[in-house]
């Protein structure tokens, strides 16, 4: 938890006064969410939001922090947001929380995006962490065969005895990657599959990951 937070806080620094700030998903996220509340009350920062999910909303409206709709967030300066994986070349796996669509979203629409992990997020090679995939219910069942035919090894995501439901009403595929050599590649190959709705593949997307190492140092890469 201290590790989530030191990186979650040091990227609230980068946020300045006036500026349309993205709000990540998941236990890191949280930290960056509180600090922001935090700064608002003791500096004034004035700021707008959007949230990538209804927890990260809820949390921005309890600490009082100034939420724009989707169909108003035009450009935003920057996002802060957690991830499951980060290899060398900043390429992410997202979607362990199941906010991937909102996040992607968010990310795509953001001049940069700063993503906080501690050090055990850090790989050589991504796809240890499976890899989630978005599917929309209808024939989800054969939507779920395109993935395993194109050796996904894909698992629904489930939610006790039903399948877990996204925020935008759909399926979730975990699939058991193990090794994923071409990120690009795959990440095309998956959304050109009709039914897949994303996937948590960030290719290309982060532009700054800020690190907490256990010996209390902070990276930016
Ligand atoms: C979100 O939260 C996700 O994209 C990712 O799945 C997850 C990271 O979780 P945590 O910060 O709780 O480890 O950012």
């Amino acid at each position: 938890m201290e590790l989530k937070k030191a990186a979650a806080e040091r990227a609230v620094d980068f946020v300045k006064d006036g500026m349309k700030v993205g709000l990540g998903t998941g236990s890191t996220a949280y930290w960056a969410i509180k600090r922001l509340g935090e700064r608002m009350k003791e500096e004034g920062l004035n700021i707008q939001t959007v949230a990538t999910s209804k927890a990260s909303e809820d949390q921005a409206r309890e600490l009082g922090i100034p939420l724009i709709p989707f169909a108003e967030m035009g450009r935003l300066d920057l996002t802060i947001d957690g991830a499951d994986e980060v290899d060398g070349r900043l390429n992410l796996i997202k979607g362990g929380g199941g906010a991937l669509l909102r996040e992607k979203i968010v990310a795509t629409n953001s001049r940069r995006l700063i993503i906080v992990v501690d050090e055990s997020k850090i790989v050589h090679t991504l796809g240890k962490f499976p890899l989630p995939v978005e599917i929309v219910p209808f024939a989800h069942e054969w939507t779920f065969q395109a993935l395993d035919q194109l050796g996904c090894r894909p698992q629904w995501r489930m939610n006790g005895e039903e399948k877990y439901v996204t925020d935008n009403g759909n399926y979730i595929a975990d699939c058991l990657l193990g090794r994923i050599s071409n990120a690009e590649g795959l990440n095309q190959k998956l959304n050109m599959i009709p039914g897949v709705v994303d996937n948590g593949l960030f290719v290309d997307l982060a532009d700054t990951v800020v690190v907490s190492h256990s010996d209390g140092s902070i990276e930016l890469k």
